[in-house]
């Protein structure tokens, strides 16, 4: 197939895996839609470098207005877009925000997936157009064993996970009785300068950085006991285009391999601005210290504390190394010094330009 004619759709281009997929299929050539929502202020920002004015002739980059909670809508944009290929990057991606709004992250999560399936069936394209769920290791939750690979048995912990779980299942579904070219890329935590604010990686990156500039004073966070399996975003966007260009469609866990705790990503973006951080205390009362000054910069503040945790996810690739031969490349240590002095360069860009 001559990849110049090659067209995408994807949804949740605005987030940070939209941002980085778009980029890669721009470069590959491919025509790229995106569905992003309306929104009272801009939310185009992560993808403002590869933005192309609709008067342009030979556009390669078309966004359309969206939402997976509306069917009809998600139906006209397939049918005008004639995509080779969707990406469903598209969630309510927060899992503590999903136990504030359980019934809209399974409208958008769970049916939203059905929804664009069910397109695909409505406009006849089940041999043209091939899919991708941005499936999660949210879906093990309770941990049954580890490393976690394409046969642990699922055990969801969150209402988000359970909407998950309902997209994973109806992709699996539409699959076997449809023939749909649909995979599941089972992904464990992917993170990159580009991660949304309140995630915990990029929030503790920020913290340090606002800190190092004398912006915070102190960080505020929960769990620090739990175990993830962080890799770099811009490596595990590569790794959902390959699952679409195998023969077969199937599902394939994405990850490092490597877990580490909260607390020792602290301690990591704090050593790289420069502060050494010693733990005293244990449970809600555990707090860090700048070692050689006292003072307090990070705390536990249980109102972070979910009513369901997941403890510990560490994630086997085998299966994407020998079938696709996808592996990351960032190490964890490296993906947190480069959000830590990218977080610095954007907080220093600021306050120069306040200043000016
Ligand atoms: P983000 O939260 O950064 O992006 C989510 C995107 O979905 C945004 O573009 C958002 O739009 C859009 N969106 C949310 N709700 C709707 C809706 N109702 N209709 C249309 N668009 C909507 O997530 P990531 O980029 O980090 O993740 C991408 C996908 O991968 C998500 O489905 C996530 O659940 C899943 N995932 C992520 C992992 C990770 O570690 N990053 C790991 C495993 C799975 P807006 O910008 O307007 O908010
Ligand atoms: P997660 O990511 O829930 O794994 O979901 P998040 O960064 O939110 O939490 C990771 C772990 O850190 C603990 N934690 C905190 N989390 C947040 N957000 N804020 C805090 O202050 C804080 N303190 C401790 C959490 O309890 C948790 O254990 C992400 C999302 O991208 C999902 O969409 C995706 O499916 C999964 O990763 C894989």
């Amino acid at each position: 197939m001559d990849l110049n004619k090659k067209v995408a759709l994807v949804t949740g281009i605005t987030g940070q895996d939209g941002a980085y997929l778009a980029q890669l299929l721009l470069d590959k050539g491919y025509v790229v839609h995106g569905v992003k929502r309306r929104s009272s202020s801009f939310n185009t920002g992560r993808i403002e470098s590869i933005y192309q004015d609709p008067h342009e002739s030979n556009q390669r980059f078309v966004l359309h207005y969206g939402d997976m909670t509306d069917s009809t809508n998600l139906i006209r944009i397939v049918q005008q877009s004639q995509p080779d290929e969707i990406y469903n990057l598209a969630a309510q991606s927060h899992v503590q925000v999903s136990f504030e709004t359980p019934e809209y992250t399974a409208n958008a999560d769970a049916i939203g997936t059905l929804r664009l399936l069910e397109a695909i069936r409505i406009l006849g394209l089940e041999k043209k157009t091939r899919f991708y769920q941005a499936s999660t290791s949210e879906l093990y939750g309770l941990v049954q064993e580890v490393p976690q690979s394409e046969t642990t048995p699922f055990y969801p912990r969150s209402p988000y996970a359970a909407a998950k779980l309902y997209a994973y299942w109806i992709v699996v579904n539409y699959r076997e009785a449809y023939g749909i070219h649909a995979s599941n890329g089972i992904l464990f935590n992917h993170e990159s300068p580009l991660r949304g604010e309140t995630f915990v990686t990029r929030k503790i990156t920020r913290a340090a950085a606002a800190i190092k500039l004398g912006k915070q004073g102190r960080l505020y966070l929960g769990n620090l006991d739990a175990k993830r399996d962080w890799g770099h975003a811009r490596e595990y966007v590569r790794g959902m285009w390959l699952m679409l260009q195998q023969d077969e469609p199937d599902d394939y866990v994405l990850a490092t391999g490597e877990t580490t705790p909260v607390r020792q990503f602290v301690s990591w973006a704090f050593e790289d601005i420069g502060i050494e951080l010693e733990w005293r205390g244990s449970g809600v009362d555990e707090k860090g210290y700048d070692r050689a000054t006292g003072t307090c910069l990070v705390e536990v503040d249980p109102r972070y504390f979910r009513p369901t945790e997941v403890d510990l996810l560490i994630g086997n690739p085998a299966k994407a190394h020998a079938k696709l031969g996808w592996s990351h490349e960032t190490p964890v240590r490296e993906l947190c010094r480069e959000m830590v002095l990218e977080d610095l360069k954007v907080m220093q860009t600021a306050t120069v330009m306040k200043d000016a």
